[in-house]
């Protein structure tokens, strides 16, 4: 399961925006954020590259830092 970092994420709502933002992208399932560790995991139905992921996250003000 493909994990990334993301920065500035500070409560339930960033997890919720963040949960959104990776789900509707196709290919992507089961998006579990942990806002404690700042990660996000999720499967992947086909893959999904890093620069798809990274401009969803970034679109909705947060960052990916790996
Ligand atoms: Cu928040």
């Amino acid at each position: 399961m493909p994990t990334i970092k993301i920065k500035g994420m500070s409560c339930q709502h960033c997890v919720a925006s963040v949960t959104k933002a990776l789900s509707v992208i196709a290919g992507i399932s089961d998006v579990k954020v942990n806002l404690e560790k700042g990660e996000a995991s999720f499967k992947e139905s086909s893959p999904i590259s890093k620069e798809t992921i990274r401009d969803a996250i970034t679109k909705i003000g947060f960052e990916v830092v790996s």
